[in-house]
């Protein structure tokens, strides 16, 4: 997995097309879901900009029986060298996995297994210039933690086990890589150690969702309603393209959450 270039220089994405069930997603507080049009509107936005950016965006149809199958992330992780099928901490989501096998298989000539016991959901995981941490989370266990860290090894990376805030849904609701040597996140997650190389931005309180950023190339994915955290990042000069996530947001889920990213080398 060495390479020379940026862990958010991605050319290639998968993402779901929202099922009109996605008013029954997944959340931790009910706050009253979200309407079908609403997501589907967040939804063509976001890959919009995710093609507007540079990316092949591979678009696949709605799973009415999985009502947070737009949230692609969370059932594999991809790199430039191979796929991991992971294993959703959800009983509801754990069937997601079969349905992406059969087209990261079509898409990548190696695609692993991660091997019981345990499970692992792709929103804990960051990519970073050296290692992907994995946050260990409700979703995401030890013994899945710690049999990620041996496929992500075998595929040629490497991989650092880290803690999620209690609370937080996943390692990257709190979290994300802005570019080599940063990352912004929330004060509860700002003094985990494995930041402790990072120069570090912490969003505003009150604005804790917006730590859920995309870096996809040269621009910076923020969700719209969190006008402090878009100004900071703006100020710091990054090229902010903020993109509204309030209904998404009512099912937990951020910008990370509906897309598969990753460098297909085509050399
Ligand atoms: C869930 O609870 O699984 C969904 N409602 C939200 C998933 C968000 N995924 C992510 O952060 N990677």
């Amino acid at each position: 997995m060495s390479q020379t270039r940026s862990v958010y220089q991605f050319n290639s994405a998968i993402v779901r097309e929202p099922a009109i069930s996605v008013v029954n997603g997944l959340r931790a507080d009910d706050r009253g879901g979200p309407t079908y049009k609403g997501v589907k509107g967040e939804h063509d936005t976001y890959v919009a900009a995710m093609r507007h950016a540079g990316v092949e965006v591979t678009v696949l149809p709605p799973l009415e029986a999985f009502p947070d199958s737009l949230f692609v992330e969370d059932p594999a992780l991809v790199f430039t060298g191979g796929a991991i099928l992971l294993r959703p901490g959800t009983p509801s989501r754990v069937a997601e996995t079969a349905e992406i096998a059969p087209i990261l298989r079509h898409m990548f000539d190696t695609v692993l297994e991660l091997p019981t016991p345990g499970q692992a959901d792709g929103g804990d995981m960051m990519y970073t210039p050296n290692s992907v941490l994995i946050g260990l989370s409700a979703r995401t266990d030890k013994a899945g933690a710690e049999a990620l860290v041996s496929c992500i090894e075998q595929l040629g990376g490497k991989a650092q086990i880290a803690e999620t805030p209690k609370g937080v849904l996943h390692f990257k609701t709190a979290s994300s890589l802005l570019d080599d040597e940063t990352v912004i996140s929330t004060a509860a997650l700002a003094n985990a150690s494995v930041f402790k190389e990072f120069r570090q931005f912490i969003v505003p309180e009150g604005e804790e969702p917006a730590a859920n950023v995309l870096r996809v190339n040269d621009i910076v994915m923020v969700s719209a309603g969190y006008p402090r955290t878009i100004e900071m990042l703006e100020k710091a000069s990054y090229k902010v393209v903020p993109l509204k996530t309030a209904e998404i947001e009512r099912i937990d889920a951020g910008l990370s959450c509906m897309s598969l990213r990753w460098y297909r080398d085509c050399t």
